[in-house]
């Protein structure tokens, strides 16, 4: 049995890009979201599998750029047995070189989510099955609204999104010019759902530190289950003030690039809990990693868009805490997802379920 594989062999890496359209348009402290580009990933295999996946770069003018690495990495596995654990730490040897973190690490997590979606298939399982899981419903919050709109908005947005799929659970982006219209939004956002509902907020990274500690402080009694990236991102000695500070849950992770990154910030003790970004923790393998070490440190771990994949994994993540619903990747799958009673609803098909509808993608097709 020397080297034996799973008997596929990778053919070609096909790249498309579309923008589609947002249902409802989101504002947030980093910038204002109307559509949002996609790349789709095809892996095709001489046996006639094909491995999907797609990445959101958030901007079309980000989006060039990481096609090019997608297709340099994505030539490199032609006429390789396809073998996610390989392909990635393949990876990590050019990644020493060209910078492990950025745009290269979002290819190498898009190939690997496309190669763990051909395995999956040709093992005839859904992908957490695969990984040793089931397919039982993910609880999720909807992250599909509740940008920054006025405050006198925000009750009616509320309980429409609940309506979307029996949510039980919401997130609000704060970070208002005037610090007392978050605290208006945020009550009126809690009269209207009652006491039952999980509501979080976000700040998008919006807030300096001297600013932070004041605001943070007035929304700590609005019984918010967590406080997301008040400050830049990488501001670990920033957040670990926070964290200390506050009662309220810090949370981080949708900027973690890789691993080694959340564990760095759990070690700094800059947040009280995690959400991965599955394109910036390095796909479904480096997705794995980052759950051994959310159990290890005991830190409640979430995640940020892509939540079909994220889902899958979410069933094999010790800590399993919240799934970020957002149906942003809708217009082009020919099967969304489902929610039903606020979970999740993973398809019974074998792979990570994402299936493209050709005549959309055609539509929404975009030359960047
Ligand atoms: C977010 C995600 C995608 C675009 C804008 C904002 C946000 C989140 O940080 O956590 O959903
Ligand atoms: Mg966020």
């Amino acid at each position: 049995m020397a080297d034996a594989d799973a008997g596929l062999v990778v053919r070609d890496v096909a790249v498309r890009a579309v923008v589609v359209p947002l249902r409802r348009p989101l504002a947030t402290k980093v910038g204002d979201f109307s559509q949002w580009p996609l790349l789709l990933i095809d892996v095709t295999t001489e046996q006639g599998i094909t491995g999907c996946g797609y990445l959101a770069p958030y901007l079309t003018r980000a989006t060039a750029g990481l096609r090019t690495v997608l297709s340099d990495l994505g030539a490199g596995l032609r006429g390789q047995p396809v073998s996610p654990a390989a392909a990635y730490a393949g990876a990590r040897g050019w990644l020493g070189l060209a910078g492990y973190q950025g745009l290269a690490l979002a290819a190498v997590a898009g190939l690997d989510i496309a190669l763990w979606d051909a395995l999956a298939q040709a093992a005839g399982l859904p992908l957490a099955v695969l990984l040793g899981g089931t397919l039982a419903p993910v609880p999720a919050y909807n992250s599909n609204g509740l940008g920054l709109i006025p405050p006198d908005r925000v009750a009616d947005e509320a309980l429409e999104l609940l309506g979307e799929g029996g949510f039980t659970a919401l997130k609000i982006r704060v970070g208002r010019d005037r610090a007392a219209d978050d605290i208006v939004a945020v009550r009126r956002v809690r009269e209207a759902v009652g006491d039952q509902v999980t509501l979080v907020a976000d700040y998008n990274q919006g807030l300096g530190l001297g600013e932070a500690a004041e605001r943070c402080r007035a929304l700590d009694g609005e019984g918010l289950t967590w406080i997301e990236e008040p400050l830049r991102y990488d501001d670990l000695d920033g957040h670990a003030k926070l964290a200390a500070d506050l009662a309220t849950p810090v949370m981080l992770g949708e900027n973690f690039y890789g691993p080694r990154a959340m564990y760095d910030a759990i070690r700094s003790r800059a947040c009280d809990l995690v959400m991965p970004d599955l394109m910036r923790i390095g796909g479904v393998t480096g997705w794995l990693q980052a759950a051994a070490i959310a159990d290890m440190t005991g830190l409640p771990m979430s995640s940020h868009l892509y939540p079909e994949v994220s889902g899958h994994l979410l069933r094999v993540t010790p800590t399993r805490h919240w799934l970020e619903w957002q149906d942003w990747a809708h217009p082009v799958l020919a099967r969304p997802f489902d929610v039903r009673a606020g979970e999740l609803c993973l398809p019974e098909v074998p792979g990570n379920g994402l299936e493209w509808d050709e005549s959309a993608v055609a539509h929404y097709q975009a030359d960047l």
